[in-house]
């Protein structure tokens, strides 16, 4: 009865999650504002300037528009640095099988990333071809939790909410799919991801079909 499923990008095809935590770490302890994995957490599929907000907020900084725009830019530049040096090794374990399998079912597949440099880390992964829709981050108005992101997949792939489903590694990715209306599958920590419809630990051996019985 689903007709598509759309991936988030980030902690859920590949790791770039690390790359942002390494990025951000950086700058925030340049602005000596403490950073460890805990924090970070809260910032996993928040976007770029919302990511930036947070950590200022934890600071008790607040700085013009034009630094923090400077600041943006540099976490993005280290960003950028790191996922140079990607390759087709990357991709998580159990993703391409999983995108595989999804076409095999007969569902449309979509990326559902606010990362602006979504497009950038598919070609370094080789994997573009895999989607049938690609979310531009640049067109989206409001990062997750909003449903934006989602709702936009759906409607180019010209299916219904209520017959996609979701793929998230960030809490706030869930709580999107669900506010798109959508069967949310959540990637990693059931507690973290409590609001999922269901946890798997990591793609690894993803069955969509025995999932969606239980
Ligand atoms: P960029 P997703 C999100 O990607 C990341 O989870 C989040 O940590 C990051 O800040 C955001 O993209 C923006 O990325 O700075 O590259 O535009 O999880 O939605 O694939
Ligand atoms: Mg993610």
């Amino acid at each position: 009865m689903y007709r598509a499923i759309i991936f988030d990008l980030d902690g859920v095809i590949t790791d770039t999650a690390r790359y942002h935590y390494l990025a951000w770490k950086r700058l925030a302890e340049g602005l000596g504002v403490p950073f460890d994995e805990a924090f970070n957490e809260g910032l996993k599929g928040v976007d770029r300037m919302g990511s930036l907000d947070l950590i200022l907020r934890r600071g008790g900084l607040d700085p013009d528009v034009a630094e923090r725009l400077r600041l943006a830019d540099q976490k993005n530049d280290d960003y950028r640095q790191l996922v140079a040096t990607m390759t087709r090794a990357d991709v998580l374990p159990g993703a391409l099988e999983a995108l595989e399998a999804a076409r095999g079912l007969g569902l449309k597949v979509g990326l559902a990333s606010v990362s602006k440099n979504a497009g950038t880390i598919l070609e370094r992964l080789e994997i573009t071809s895999f989607f049938d829709v690609v979310a531009d981050a640049n067109l989206i108005r409001r990062g997750k939790p909003d449903p934006e992101i989602f709702l936009t997949v759906a409607e180019q792939m010209g299916i219904a909410p209520a017959d996609c489903i979701g793929v998230e590694d960030a809490a706030v990715g869930v709580q999107a799919i669900k506010s798109a209306g959508m069967l949310a599958i959540g990637v990693g920590d059931p507690v973290i991801l409590a609001q999922a419809d269901r946890v798997v630990p990591s793609l690894v051996g993803f069955d969509l079909a025995a999932l969606l019985k239980t």
